[in-house]
């Protein structure tokens, strides 16, 4: 059967294509179309552990932050990481307790527009829910509709939690203010006050719109499970059963507790561990709670458009990409841990530290007022669509409570020491090994001569979106769509409507003179805004929508821009 392709993916950070082998399906209802295998290819070449050879190892926090617009702050801190681990130093205390104020604003603001802006829009079409759907009616259709009201709420808050960063880094995207062993701003009480000032609106958008719309969507889901089980005739139970992954996750852990660093740094020194002592904790879960051990980790590159060997990264030398390479179709090689796939992100993070039940307070950290915990159970231990956008929303609540009480900690650092200067060695090597939002990332370091002799990025979502390994066997958001349904003529306003048949959305606010159902009213606001190949134009009958599988791939939150970061020099 010939291939489906979405390329580029939309909406994400670089260059993603996927490549969709479908098959047919017959139940009593008719022969559907499902994903049967799926290829992942990262299409863009960049240049990054190459330029880092040569340079002063004190510029490598600073240019490796560049990888990414929106990740930054975790490759800067990765790297910063790896740096101190060469230099043999350690941050302050204090330093490690203003990185985490940073960081956590910076977690906060990146789960945010990933739920609502990046894959908000087609949860909302799916659940019938209008404060997910962009506002494509603007203001009027915000006030009247409640279409895209917590989409249009979530930029506001972005915002605010990025100015947070800034206030500690200087600028965003790109801070400017750490420094191996240390940082060079300086805990102040304004500082401190501007924060819990923007968290004090932060907050309650988490623990109520927030956390309510992923309450909403639990909720939607079962609709969504009768509707598609009825249409197909199949055994369908909700969005638990789509993108789902292997049960295998890794989590290196954040937010490292400022007073036992050396449980921090065992980890990245080799030792296996799973620094309990931090907020988010490091693991490789495979149905129950395992240490992490850093010897575990190769890159392999049979489908990679390379000629290097791979293995262990601070094995892996200069690039050598190929792009003729036999049988390879991407830029990404295909990191495994102890030869296994393992999906890392938000989930990761949650399980390697909760397990498989979350409790999240929602105490406003102000007012003593008691939302009640977010209470949440993983919908499929293996993971899916629906778990890690919960896993994104638990974190940013427990992210958004730890902040105030790294404000107020931080209140008794004041005129502490700052840094723990050290000048470039001759020669040393180090990991820096921190989740970024979207997951696993880890920095090797090797100086000689006290500059870079070697330098090695492996990126979350080279984990995610790899290609296949040396064994054959998929990467993870590969194995994820394998089985997704790929509707064939049916545009979504068509697939909104047989989910949700009541007529009952009311469009005369709008002027408009009737009460239509969902997919009428979808038609209505995001038609005229003519997104064409977005599947919301009717669509032939040999044509498929992909919406469904490309919320899939969106639910990794891809970013290729990070994931590949080799050069062609020749
Ligand atoms: Ni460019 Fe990134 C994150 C890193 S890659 S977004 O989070 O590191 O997946
Ligand atoms: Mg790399």
């Amino acid at each position: 059967m010939s291939k489906v392709v979405i390329d580029p993916v939309t909406r994400i950070e670089g260059h993603l294509r996927v490549e969709m082998e479908p098959k047919d399906v017959e139940t009593s209802t008719g022969t559907w179309q499902v994903v049967d295998k799926a290829w992942s290819s990262g299409t863009l070449f960049r240049g990054w552990e190459s330029i880092l050879r040569g340079r002063d190892p004190r510029d490598a926090w600073f240019i490796t932050q560049r990888i990414c617009g929106v990740c930054p702050a975790p490759h800067a801190e990765a790297s910063t990481q790896a740096i101190e681990a060469a230099f043999d130093v350690q941050p302050t205390p204090v330093a490690t307790l203003m990185r985490n104020i940073l960081h956590g604003a910076y977690y906060i603001y990146d789960h945010l527009i990933h739920t609502y802006l990046l894959i908000g829009p087609e949860l909302g079409v799916l659940a019938k829910y209008p404060p997910m759907v962009p506002p494509a009616l603007g203001k009027e259709g915000i006030s009247k509709l409640g279409l895209g009201s917590s989409y249009a709420q979530c930029v506001e808050m972005q915002r605010k939690a990025n100015e947070i960063v800034t206030l500690w880094g200087g600028k965003f995207p790109h801070h400017a203010d750490e420094y191996p062993g240390g940082m060079t701003v300086k805990p102040t009480l304004d500082r401190i006050a501007s924060s819990i000032t923007r968290m004090s609106e932060i907050w309650p958008f988490v623990a109520k719109t927030m956390v309510g719309d992923l309450l909403a969507l639990a909720e939607a889901n079962s609709t969504i499970a009768e509707g598609v089980s009825s249409v197909l005739d199949i055994d369908f139970r909700g969005l638990q059963d789509v993108g789902v992954s292997t049960g295998n996750f890794l989590s290196y852990g954040i937010m490292p507790d400022p007073e036992n660093y050396d449980d921090w740094l065992a980890v990245s020194e080799g030792q296996p561990g799973r620094r309990k002592s931090a907020l988010i904790h490091a693991g490789a879960w495979d149905g129950n709670f395992k240490d992490f051990d850093l010897s575990k980790i190769e890159e392999q590159v049979k489908y990679s458009w390379y000629d290097n060997a791979g293995g262990a990264p601070n094995q892996e030398d200069e690039p050598k990409p190929n792009k003729n390479k036999e049988g390879a179709y991407s830029w990404l090689k295909a990191p495994r841990y102890d030869g296994k796939v393992y999906e890392v992100g938000p989930i990761a993070r949650m399980v390697n530290t909760f397990g498989m039940d979350w409790k999240v307070d929602r105490v406003n950290p102000l007012t003593g007022e008691d939302l009640g915990p977010l209470e949440y159970k993983m919908l499929n231990p293996k993971g899916s669509v629906i778990d890690r956008v919960a896993a994104r929303v638990a974190l940013t609540q427990l992210m958004a409570n730890k902040m105030f009480e790294w404000l107020q900690d931080l209140k008794g650092y004041l005129g502490e020491k700052i840094t723990n200067y050290k000048q470039v060695p001759d020669s040393g090597t180090g990991f820096g090994l921190y989740d970024a939002p979207r997951g696993a990332l880890l920095h090797y370091l090797d100086v000689k001569g006290q500059k870079i002799n070697n330098y090695q990025c492996v990126v979350p979502s080279t984990w995610n979106l790899s290609p296949r390994d040396n064994n054959g066997t998929p990467g993870a958001v590969e194995q994820s769509l394998v089985g997704t349904w790929l509707p064939k003529g049916l545009d979504v306003p068509t697939v909104a409507s047989t989910l949700w048949p009541e007529e009952n959305i009311d469009l005369s606010p709008l002027g408009v003179d009737s009460t239509v159902n969902w997919g009428d009213a979808l038609a209505t606001a995001l038609k005229p805004l003519g997104l064409a190949g977005l599947n919301m134009e009717p669509l032939n009958d040999d044509n498929f929508n992909t919406s469904l599988a490309i919320t899939v791939v969106r639910s990794f939150d891809p970013c290729i821009a990070c994931a590949v970061h080799t050069i062609n020099r020749r």
